[in-house]
């Protein structure tokens, strides 16, 4: 499988990981990669019940996972476990909307904006920012790149009417390009 563009920017992420866990050229190099490269595909799965979570590389330090939207999916309001996120979009248009961290926590989360992000777009989010919903909009499907430092294998959900909290398995619909039949669904 030929996935060396893909590969690179794994090691480059990797070491600015290592050197800083802020990673200051994260933005910068997905970006690039966002623009340039589309071996990507290699590793895109989707499917009609929800979007796909596809493992492109995982160690200790962090999860490059790639997303895949069909029309209209969407995911849960939820929060990254005190992990760092990075969202680069590889393709299509997907809109984020940030949410506040509910006061009093068993209150539904209140909306504070949202933005669209396309081809070449890199969001950046944490716990401290607020939480947020992704989905897929317009008429193409979309596929994003998400990192996460450390890796996060559950969430929290929040549920937008009654504030109820919930954890969220992350599950994996494939590992480098191979799928996996005993997994369900990401949402
Ligand atoms: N956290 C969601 C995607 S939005 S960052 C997930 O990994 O499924
Ligand atoms: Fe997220």
């Amino acid at each position: 499988m030929s996935v060396v563009q893909l590969d690179q920017l794994v090691r480059e992420v990797h070491d600015d990981l290592l050197a800083d866990p802020r990673g200051p050229r994260v933005v910068e190099r997905v970006s690039r990669y966002a623009r340039a490269h589309v071996d990507w595909r290699e590793f895109a799965f989707f499917d009609p019940a929800a979007y796909t979570r596809n493992l492109v590389y995982k160690d200790e330090l962090f999860e490059m996972i790639l997303l895949c939207w069909d029309v209209g999916q969407v995911t849960p309001i939820h929060n990254h476990q005190g992990q760092r996120c990075w969202m680069g979009v590889l393709d299509g248009r997907v809109e984020e909307t940030l949410y506040a961290f509910p006061d009093p926590r068993s209150s539904p989360p209140t909306a504070k904006n949202s933005k669209q992000h396309a081809r070449g777009a890199v969001a950046f989010i944490t716990d401290e920012i607020a939480l947020h919903r992704i989905a897929q909009v317009g008429s193409a499907r979309a596929v994003s790149l998400h990192l996460y430092s450390r890796p996060i294998p559950r969430c929290s959900v929040y549920d937008p009417t009654t504030g109820a909290i919930a954890e969220r398995q992350l599950a994996y619909h494939s590992v480098r390009g191979v799928r996996l039949e005993s997994t369900t669904s990401a949402s």
